[in-house]
């Protein structure tokens, strides 16, 4: 079996002091929870921070400590004070946090605590590469270590990464005003599978990297420096069968032996059996709405007098970050709203609201869980939430309801819920009173269902998805590797070309050449492409042949006066050296009339698209278009033109950022294949970026070297990343004395 390096800011176990004494607790928080199952069912290292500072640790505990981690297969990267300030509570919690949550009233932007997150990154990355094995996988989690993918992938770039953000990534509009964006970005793909727990955060992701570093996607995968990259959304499941069977124990335990808090409850319910306990329970933190959740009950016990004495919120907050000033502000209105609302409305036998600032061992959180009748959670941004997900699993009787916020990632998948608007009170209180009143009939369907999905797609499967989707994207790689011009290879071609008495070299232009402009215009040929295409064309038994989709007139201008041949708007045209231009294929263009006005009602509403008319074709460029707006425009113009087409013997030929119609059957294959027909050349060499370029590749003898630029598929003999690789080898062909 692999081993999996997990990788997070915490680990899941919390180390602190008493008398000297170590104390190891499990640590509170959904990644730890979640991961935990992971680190029972595989094997795994976690690399992370034990939890205290290590500046202020007594050293001669240090090796004790060591060894209690080692035992769980815990490796530690300590951090001491002014870490914690800068790179934890700092950028992560006053920067990352606040901004994914869309609290961009609470981000701080501040370059200390920048220095310190990348500081403290690259000292996980060394962490990590002292421990990995070379068949490990690494699996980076959550927003703390967003560099950490790179800074491993530069170092060892054969190794397995996974990324998972365990909350929300906002949209562009707020992402982009981050100072530091970009490094984020690129620091996350360093991964080689990104995940996230819903489709939105992964859109949100993929619309950033597209207007950031302008990457082009396909769906959701990138093809980058030899690499492939995907991005994907895995929910995140629960450790089902631990919930529903401690909930199965806590029913046969025994009154004497039952917890604390669940004797607590008992004791009040005997009281007043009729009340109905409704359960809130997170880390006391501004994204979970805990103040509007009160407030929202407020207005429910004011609606709706009837319930006076009926229900109790218990609210069980756990103490979170509460260096942060936010937390601590937080943490007094919480107190002075459940004050205000037992002040106003308790009476000597109710308290409205069961408060507690604490964090409980797991059986007394099950016997929260299986106590209450109804859960409400209502956070106003979480990227999953796992309680209500652990509510349900501990319906052994299938009685209870869910009151969901729809900002929770979760209620994308628990739709049998009760889906409220965290800041509607009007909703939230209404919801409380249909669940109240919710006949048990109903309770049981929709728990059922949900119990059906939860058990299903829990953390192991989860876990399973993400890492066989890793497997996946590396299996896709290592077979584009296979078809890679290695060094090996090279040199069999180089020596085919030497040895060769008459060779041709069909070289596309825009993508092989040179590199992408934003304007067409600009991509012209550089004094050291000239220099080396020269020499290519003077050598004896040469003859270079540049193909292009581009026009006549451009053409002439860069390269009417050389000693190569010329094939231009996809086979139409062709120039030898020394003569004027041909018609290779006689089409006529009238369709021209009625498609053009269709491409300029696109122009009209896409700015910064153009159209390019060719003799024989209609081109509509949108590489300078905003990029999502002119992916949704080419599909669209793709489609009312593939109705128009029809019977009409055109076709439709979608370039790089560009979509261009001509007469069909006309295509840099054909053009080929007529210009080798009748000629016995011993070496044939095509090269070419775009789908276009595929005609070219189908259409050369099988004993051509076929060199496809981008590590896409393709029907080419090799693989090679960009134009710069293509120029290389070119330049090493011009330097081959031919006798
Ligand atoms: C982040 C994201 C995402 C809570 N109190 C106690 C306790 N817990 C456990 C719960 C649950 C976990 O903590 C809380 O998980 P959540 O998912 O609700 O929230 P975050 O901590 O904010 O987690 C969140 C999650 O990561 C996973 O990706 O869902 O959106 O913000 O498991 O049971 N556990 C114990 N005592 C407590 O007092 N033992």
């Amino acid at each position: 079996m692999q081993r999996i390096i997990l990788v997070s800011n915490r680990l899941p176990i919390n180390v602190s002091f008493k008398n000297r004494r170590i104390i190891i607790e499990p640590s509170v928080g959904g990644l730890a929870t979640g991961m935990s199952s992971v680190h029972k069912f595989y094997e795994t290292k976690w690399i992370g921070w034990p939890g205290i500072d290590f500046e202020n640790t007594d050293f001669s505990l240090i090796d004790d400590i060591n060894r209690e981690l080692t035992q769980r297969n815990c490796v530690p990267v300590y951090l001491n004070q002014k870490d914690l300030d800068n790179y934890y509570f700092g950028f992560s919690n006053k920067t990352i946090w606040p901004l994914y949550h869309y609290f961009t009233q609470y981000v701080v932007y501040e370059e200390s605590y920048w220095e310190s997150y990348k500081e403290v990154n690259m000292r996980f990355a060394e962490k990590v590469l002292d421990y990995v094995k070379d068949d490990d996988i690494i699996w980076v989690h959550d927003y703390h270590l967003q560099l950490l993918p790179k800074m491993i992938k530069d170092a060892r770039p054969d190794l397995q990464i996974g990324f998972f953000l365990h909350i929300p990534f906002p949209s562009f509009e707020l992402f982009r005003g981050l100072p530091w964006r970009k490094e984020i970005i690129e620091g996350i793909l360093g991964a080689d599978l990104t995940g996230f727990h819903a489709y939105d955060y992964e859109r949100h992701f993929i619309s950033s990297v597209r207007r950031l570093l302008g990457y082009d996607i396909n769906l959701n995968q990138i093809n980058l420096d030899n690499r492939i990259i995907k991005i994907d959304s895995f929910p995140m499941g629960i450790d089902y069968n631990k919930y529903h069977k401690a909930a199965i124990r806590h029913q046969k335990v025994p009154k004497t032996e039952k917890t604390r808090i669940g004797r607590e409850i008992e004791n009040r319910l005997a009281l007043s059996p009729d009340t109905k306990l409704i359960l809130s329970i997170d880390r006391l933190d501004y994204t979970k709405g805990i103040a509007n959740r009160l407030k929202a009950f407020e207005f429910f016990l004011g609606r709706y007098p009837e319930f006076h004495e009926k229900v109790s919120l218990v609210m069980l907050c756990v103490p979170s970050r509460s260096n942060v000033e936010q937390y601590q502000l937080m943490k007094s209105e919480v107190d002075e709203l459940v004050g205000r609302i037992n002040g106003k409305y308790a009476s000597i036998n109710w308290s409205p609201v069961w408060y507690f600032y604490r964090s409980l061992p797991f059986n007394s959180l099950i016997d929260l869980y299986v106590y209450s009748d109804i859960a409400l959670i209502t956070p106003i941004r979480d990227g999953m939430n796992l309680v209500a997900k652990e509510y349900i699993a501990t319906k052994t009787d299938c009685k209870g309801v869910l009151i969901l916020s729809e900002m929770a990632g979760a209620a994308k998948e628990m739709g049998e819920a009760i889906i409220i608007n965290p800041n509607n009170y009007g909703e939230i209180a209404d919801a409380l009173k249909t669940a109240i009143l919710m006949p048990l009939s109903v309770q049981k369907e929709k728990i059922t269902a949900m119990q059906i999905r939860l058990k299903r797609y829990n953390i192991e499967k989860w876990t399973k998805d993400f890492l066989g989707s890793l497997t996946n994207t590396m299996i896709q790689r290592s077979k584009l590797a296979t078809k890679e011009l290695t060094t090996e290879e090279e040199l069999k071609l180089l020596d085919a070309y030497r040895h060769a008495k008459k060779r041709i070299l069909f070289l596309d232009y825009d993508g092989t050449l040179v590199g992408f402009k934003k304007q067409p215009e600009l991509a012209s040929p550089d004094e050291s492409l000239y220099k080396i295409l020269d020499t290519l064309s003077l050598k004896k038994g040469n003859e270079i042949v540049l193909i292009s989709g581009r026009d006549r007139r451009t053409f002439t201008d860069w390269f009417g006066e050389k000693k190569y041949s010329l094939i231009v708007e996809h086979g139409v045209w062709i120039k030898s050296p020394d003569s004027g231009w041909k018609l290779i294929e006689k089409t006529n263009k009238e369709w021209k009339e009625f498609i053009k006005p269709v491409i300029e009602f696109y122009v009209d509403r896409t700015p910064g698209s153009f159209i390019e008319e060719k003799n024989y074709s209609l081109v509509w460029h949108f590489r300078k278009c905003d990029p999502d707006l002119g992916n949704i425009r080419a599909i669209e113009l793709k489609d009312e033109l593939t109705s128009l087409i029809a019977n009409n013997n055109l076709e439709i030929l979608e370039g790089n950022k560009v979509i261009e119609v001509k007469n069909s059957g006309i295509n840099k294959g054909r053009a080929a294949s007529q210009r080798i027909a009748g000629n016995s050349y011993d070496f044939i060499m095509g090269i070419g970026d775009d789908w276009t370029d595929e005609y070219l590749f189908e259409e050369l003898p099988q004993s051509a070297y076929t060199i496809k630029v981008g590590m896409v598929n393709t029907r080419a003999r090799y693989n090679v990343d960009t134009f710069n690789d293509v120029r290389k080898l070119l330049k090493k062909l011009s330097d081959i004395n031919i006798k």
